[in-house]
């Protein structure tokens, strides 16, 4: 029985020490100590012995029990300490990765140059309003004063719908509404998209952005005009900014004038920017025509405005240095992260 003893205790010992895992140790705990387990068995052998012999073995028994034991649990720690050492090894965070970038949408450069336009315009008292892309030839051109002749009215200038029907080639036809819908004093913005069957190029788009304003009330005169889109291009481009007014003509205002700032390029000296002339042009504008105003119900005897159209792309590809309008349309998401 003590050689059964001793051979079952080696064995045991030795299976101990070839575990790998928890449940492979608890597998050999339950086959050696547990209730029907090889250990306990020899103890229930005992009743075979002399009354001598048994106090000997059991404590012998006991012993083997005992040791096999502190074996198992010593084994155990052993395995669960690995355990968790490989867990924490596996879980480990290498704090010097990059972090994963958090994409967050933004304004597209247009909409950054128009926010900053309508809060000038908006400080200065105007109100922004809104009109439809597809306009009749009546708002975009008759109430205009345009003549029926002239070369905007082309096919070739203007994408046509219907008869009657076209995409706006300026936003002027909302202000139209609103002089047939409010009474004056009005003083009113209309940014938005704008149509023209031009070629496309670097600089030119058939879909382009404008804001149109427009003022009338009871004695505005050209002073007016003047002082407001010089505020406005010192609040643009830098109160050290020059303002010329050159004399133009548009159909819709008389008299007609074109706005120049000093090249923010060069400063005025002249450069490729302003091709060597120190001004950019910036704004077409005028005192608005009585034919307008009559059109609109408002009797050019009682009350005089001025109106004026900013070109909103040109603004924005200079300011941001963009070398292609068609950048500002295509989208490309490598092109819009840069803002
Ligand atoms: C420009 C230049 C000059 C203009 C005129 C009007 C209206 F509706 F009052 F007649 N709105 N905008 C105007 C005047 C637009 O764009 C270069």
């Amino acid at each position: 029985m003590k050689e059964k003893l001793s051979a079952i205790s080696l064995e045991a010992k030795n299976a101990v020490a070839l575990c790998e895992d928890e449940s492979q140790i608890e597998n050999l705990r339950v086959k050696y100590l547990g209730k029907k387990g090889e250990l306990t068995a020899i103890l229930k052998q005992m009743g075979s012995l002399s009354p001598e012999e048994r106090p000997k073995m059991g404590a012998l028994v006991n012993e083997a029990k005992q040791e096999l034991e502190a074996l198992i649990t010593e084994k155990k720690d052993e395995l669960k300490a690995k355990a968790q050492e490989a867990k924490l090894k596996a879980e480990t965070i290498d704090i010097t990765m990059p972090a994963k970038e958090v994409k967050s949408g933004k304004l597209h450069p247009l909409n950054t140059v128009l926010d900053d336009m309508i809060n000038i315009f908006q400080s200065m008292g105007f109100d922004v309003v809104d009109g439809p892309e597809v306009e009749t030839d009546h708002y975009n051109f008759e109430c205009l004063n345009v003549p029926a002749d002239h070369p905007a009215r082309d096919m070739q200038d203007t994408f046509y719908l219907a008869e009657n029907l076209l995409l706006r080639t300026q936003t002027s036809a909302a202000q139209i509404r609103t002089m047939e819908t409010r009474k004056p004093p009005i003083r009113v913005i209309c940014p938005g998209r704008v149509f023209r069957a031009d070629e496309v190029d670097a600089t030119h788009s058939p879909v382009f952005h404008q804001i149109e304003g427009l003022v009338v009330d009871k004695g505005i005169t050209m002073c007016d005009l003047k002082g407001v889109l010089e505020e406005f291009a010192h609040e643009i481009y830098g109160s050290d900014t020059k303002v010329k007014f050159r004399p133009s003509f548009f159909p819709f205002t008389e008299p007609s004038v074109e706005v120049d700032v000093t090249c923010s390029e060069c400063g005025g000296k002249g450069c490729r920017v302003c091709k060597g002339s120190g001004w950019i042009e910036i704004l077409g504008a005028g005192m608005v025509h009585p034919n307008v105003l009559k059109s609109c119900g408002i009797d050019p005897e009682e009350y005089s405005g001025f109106a004026f159209g900013i070109g909103l792309d040109r603004l924005t590809t200079t300011r941001y240095k963009i070398s292609d309008i068609r950048l500002l349309f295509e989208n490309d998401k490598r092109f819009l992260d840069q803002f």
